[in-house]
């Protein structure tokens, strides 16, 4: 996501500095009585990316902004036009931040979240049908029967995703779902997954996958976790600090660090490669097996 917003800031740059007069409406004439809107350093009443690329004009040299303008174009607030103005304008219009004073102007879906399902149809041969546009505006009806959204005071976010058997493959990013509260990826050849920065999410099952590494840092709100039947030679879910209920049978996995301090539901680490019960540090050895809730035999040879 940060390297697409990058490129896209790069992109604008670019067109910009080269085009801008051409093909970039010029600003057009500005209202007199009511100040700027914060970001709307063209004066046309909209927040878009041509906002950022005028501010990005306006630091080449290339224009000269009006005393209204450029107090409109300190969107950040922070006193002074820069880059970084641009950028915020850029992020907002991706869904990545809010502008004060836009909030009514936003789209009913959060792009960011959009942007996430379109690259897995464009990367993990997801069969859907795109988002287009992509601005928020519209959302596919084919998604509905798998996404959960939530209305976030703002805009709706994605909160579950169910992408259960539907063949996709490759590594899955879905760490721009940044509101994901529970995601089902089981049952597909999917070779990685990047979870980071997902403090909500407090289920995740990704069983049956072709996964050899799962990072689980910095998941604090996850609760259960599924991801047997992988090929996870390690596991770490010392950040889990709300880790309720694992359930990693057949892996390769050979040692595992629980968190002593915790009570678990439920536990289920059969068929990997566990020399003894030891091998599982932070749980109590005489506690497998005696209740069907922690389950450690059969391990495999
Ligand atoms: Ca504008």
């Amino acid at each position: 996501m940060r390297n697409r917003l990058i490129l896209l800031f790069s992109l604008f740059l670019v067109i910009a500095l080269l085009f801008g007069g051409r093909i970039l409406s010029a600003p057009t004439a500005i209202a007199e009585s009511a100040p700027l809107k914060s970001g709307d350093a063209n004066g046309d009443g909209k927040l878009d990316v041509s906002d950022a690329a005028l501010i990005l004009r306006y630091l080449a040299g290339l224009v000269t902004l009006s005393s209204e303008q450029l107090a409109a174009a300190d969107a950040d607030g922070t006193g002074g036009v820069t880059a970084a103005d641009a950028a915020l304008i850029l992020r907002h219009v991706a869904g990545l931040a809010v502008i004060p004073g836009w909030v009514e102007e936003l789209p009913l879906y959060n792009p960011g979240d959009i942007a996430v399902i379109n690259t897995m149809i464009d990367n993990n041969g997801l069969d859907w049908p795109k988002a287009d546009p992509a601005d928020g505006t519209y959302m596919p009806e084919e998604w509905e029967s798998h996404i959960s959204w939530s209305w976030e005071g703002i805009q709706m976010r994605i909160h579950g995703l169910n992408i259960g058997y539907m063949n996709i493959a490759g590594p899955l990013d879905v760490s721009g779902l940044a509101a994901l509260q529970w995601l089902y990826c089981f049952g597909n050849q999917l070779t990685g997954l990047h979870l980071s920065g997902l403090t909500e999410l407090y289920l995740l099952d990704c069983s049956n996958n072709q996964l050899t590494e799962l990072n689980l840092y910095g998941l604090t709100a996850l609760q259960y976790l599924r991801c047997g039947y992988n090929q996870l030679t390690s596991l770490d879910p010392s950040d889990c600090t709300a880790l309720q209920s694992l359930e990693c049978v057949y892996n390769q996995l050979t040692t595992l660090a629980l968190r002593s301090t915790a009570t678990y539901d439920s536990l289920d680490v059969r068929w990997n490669r566990f020399s003894n019960k030891t091998q599982i540090t932070g749980f109590d050895p005489a506690l497998w097996d005696n209740e069907w809730r922690y389950m450690y035999y059969p391990q495999n040879p």
